[in-house]
């Protein structure tokens, strides 16, 4: 038996050739696809990969999905080509993503909402008659599945309806069982990426920590996914007190993801854009069946519709104001114009739009659809029927408010901040350019080699990781995870004769990552208090002086999402200063531990996230966030990627431009043509 303790907890090495990071739908996808190539080139050649999945939490549950969802946001379907798609994102993200990702992973989604519904996701359908059935009862029907020609239920043109509550349990099923349970590894924080000793630009392996016990994990890997989803509570959120906890997007994102990436050297994309969602108030429930499956319309308090009565403020951005259905962001531009103008609250006008649905519905169909009102919370977002409940809302009789909440920073939502990854082999048009003599068919720079490999080598990324792109959802991050999965394979057989060598020692790593520790059992005893203590801070503290840094200075809910170069060199400095304590963390149990370490991600996060406002020099996502001293979307300068470098040594962020091209013809978009 081990002395394990919380002084001097064991420490665990792995070699491996793949390692996965994160436990979500990226990552589930991935565990999926792995074992189809790996058995395969063992069956070929005897190579067998060492091959793991680690995971902060349990597989089951764990993630965005993890309280179920109630559409699949990302279905093609056989009507729509996914060039549509990509068109539809870019669009949404305000002309700046890569058609080749978008394109890349449209062209596959389909497959993986195929094998969910095999593994017995229950998918909405409707039957010939056009009549739509839930999916159990068009199970029982007789009802075709997809891949066999059932036609699913539309919400809106990209989403289809399902019963989701158990959406992950049965995609983590899945990927347990392609991997097999000994290659899962649950309730594994990784802290940092190690690079190689003799190639700092390449990946050697990670380290992390186990939440149940007091020990250190050191895996050597060959190649890594990274996907550890995006990042939420880096703003101070709207739900405080009481309600503190409570958020759209799961606040066990902590912005791993970003802050490893970053400090391994990989380039990050478009770490300016963030996502606020306009949601139900208090209880964060999704809007998109309401606006979409339901019909309902926002108004404001005096029963106007604000998308109408605002609709010339759109012309001050085109193109995408014009498009068909403007960008989300445009869309919460002309929300919070009532809401600054005093003409709040907001509400989603439920009891109209289910008022006219019964005109249209047989009796069954109604019933059927009032269920789904609540049905639609309890399979993603529980908490959202506990406040209907609690305030004696029944949506048929009484409307709810809207709110704009604090923003989150994601790469598979609708936005797109995350990492510059190399694009797909055999999409674009040849071009001038070459790379290593050989001509490109991508831009210069959008690919070199393994597809979604970032640009430390080995060190590959899905999902919410993957910047550039966005509306990929759960289905679309699946499929990425297995686009990246078989790039991955190739990379560790072409690379099999590489020895990795860690650049940091084993002594030194489990030192750094057990500091929160030490530096807890060395002041505990300096005051009575345990929470106040002049030579420690504690991560709840700490988390708070993040938030409030971002709420007032870096366009938070409290300017109403505003901010200016002035504010945003103060942020800077504080959050340097903020850095800096970090140092200081104390960690008096492992749930310490865990929440020093995601504080220190989400720090880093939040730095990139400033870092590159500061650098666009214009309001690129009006509603989403402003500049106030350059209040305005420059095409003509700005029509490009903001990337950037972290350098860990120095801690210092570079920011530059990366040219955007149309790899997809847009001018489909838009009643003018677009300038571009
Ligand atoms: O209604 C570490 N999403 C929706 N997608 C849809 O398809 N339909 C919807 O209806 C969607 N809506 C929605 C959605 C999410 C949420 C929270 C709500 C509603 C309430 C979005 C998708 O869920 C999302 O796009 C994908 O899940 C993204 O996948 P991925 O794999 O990039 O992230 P993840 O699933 O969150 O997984 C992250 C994993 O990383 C682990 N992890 N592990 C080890 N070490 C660390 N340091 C780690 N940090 C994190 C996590 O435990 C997890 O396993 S609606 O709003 O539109
Ligand atoms: P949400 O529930 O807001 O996360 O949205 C779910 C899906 O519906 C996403 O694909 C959104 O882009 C889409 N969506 C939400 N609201 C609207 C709207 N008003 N118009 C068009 N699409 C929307």
């Amino acid at each position: 038996m081990s002395q394990a303790s919380f002084e001097n907890p064991k420490i665990v090495q792995e070699d491996l050739d793949i390692l996965f990071i994160g436990g979500g739908m990226a990552s589930c996808g991935a565990a999926y696809e792995v074992m189809r190539w790996a058995d395969a080139v063992k069956a070929e050649t005897g190579i067998e990969l060492k091959i793991k999945l680690v995971d902060k939490a349990a597989l089951d549950r764990s993630g965005a999905v993890a309280q179920g969802l109630s559409a699949i946001n990302t279905y093609i379907g056989p009507d729509l080509d996914p060039a549509d798609y990509a068109r539809m994102v870019s669009n949404d993200l305000m002309g700046i993503t890569r058609d080749d990702l978008t394109y890349d992973m449209g062209r596959i989604v389909d497959d993986s909402v195929h094998l969910f519904e095999e593994w017995g996701l229950p998918i909405w359908k409707t039957d010939a008659e056009g009549v739509r059935h839930d999916g159990a009862e068009a199970l029982k029907e007789g009802i075709p599945t997809l891949k066999d020609g059932g036609k699913p239920v539309r919400s809106g043109k990209w989403q289809i309806m399902i019963n989701g509550e158990s959406y992950k349990w049965i995609v983590a099923e899945a990927a347990k069982k392609a991997l097999g349970l000994a290659r899962v590894e649950e309730r594994i924080f990784i802290v940092k990426l190690i690079n190689d000793k003799n190639d700092p630009s390449r990946i050697a392996g990670a380290v992390g920590f186990s939440v149940r016990d007091n020990s250190i994990h050191i895996y050597k890997a060959k190649s890594v996914l990274l996907a550890a989803g995006g990042c939420v509570n880096l703003f101070r959120p709207r739900s405080v007190g009481e309600g503190q906890g409570r958020a759209w997007y799961p606040v066990w994102n902590a912005g791993s993801t970003y802050a490893m990436a970053a400090e391994a050297g990989a380039e990050m994309t478009m770490m300016e854009n963030r996502f606020v969602p306009a949601r139900f108030k208090d209880g964060y429930g999704p809007v998109g069946a309401w606006f979409l499956l339901f019909k309902a319309k926002a108004i404001n308090a005096y029963g106007e519709d604000y998308m109408v009565k605002n609709k010339e403020m759109l012309n001050d951005y085109p193109p995408y104001g014009q498009a068909a259905v403007p960008a989300s962001c445009l869309r919460n531009h002309l929300m919070l114009k009532e809401m600054k103008d005093g003409h709040g609250p907001i509400y989603m006008d439920t009891v109209t739009a289910l008022a006219k649905l019964r005109e249209a519905l047989s009796p069954k169909e109604v019933k059927h659809l009032e269920a789904e009102a609540w049905e639609d919370f309890l399979d993603m977002c529980v908490g959202q029927c506990g406040i209907w409940v609690g305030e004696n809302i029944e949506p048929e009789k009484k409307m709810s408010e809207l709110m704009p909440t604090e923003p989150y920073l994601l790469g598979s939502h609708s936005g797109c901040c995350g990492i510059w990854v190399s694009g797909p082999e055999d999409l674009g048009a040849p071009t001038t350019e070459e790379y290593d003599g050989v001509p490109a068919h991508l831009p210069k720079g959008w690919n070199w080699g393994y597809r979604s490999m970032t640009t430390v080598k080995g060190l590959f990324s899905a999902g919410d990781g993957v910047g550039a792109s966005g509306h990929k959802f759960s289905s679309g991050s699946h499929a990425e995870g297995r686009i990246a999965a078989k790039a991955m394979v190739k990379y560790a057989l072409d690379n099999k004769a590489w020895t990795v060598e860690l650049d940091t020692s084993v002594e030194q790593l489990a030192a750094e990552i057990y500091q929160p520790v030490r530096t807890f059992l060395e002041f505990k005893d300096f005051s009575t208090a345990i929470d106040v203590n002049p030579n420690y801070i504690t991560p709840r503290m700490l988390q708070i002086r993040l938030q409030k840094i971002m709420d007032e200075y870096v366009a938070g809910c409290s300017t109403y999402y505003n901010t200016n170069d002035k504010m945003l060199a103060v942020a800077e400095e504080k959050l340097a200063l903020l850095k800096e304590d970090s140092l200081k963390m104390r960690a008096k149990d492992l749930h310490e531990l865990l929440r020093a370490w995601e504080n220190y991600h989400r720090i880093i996060t939040a730095e990139a996230h400033m870092k590159h406002i500061q650098f666009r020099e214009e309001s690129r996502y009006p509603g989403f966030y402003y500049r106030t001293d350059k209040n305005f979307v420059d095409e003509e300068n700005w029509h490009c990627f903001v990337n950037s470098i972290y350098d860990k040594n120095t801690k210092q962020w570079t920011c530059f431009k990366r040219k955007h091209v149309d790899l997809v013809d847009k001018s489909k978009l838009f009643k003018v043509a677009a300038p571009h």
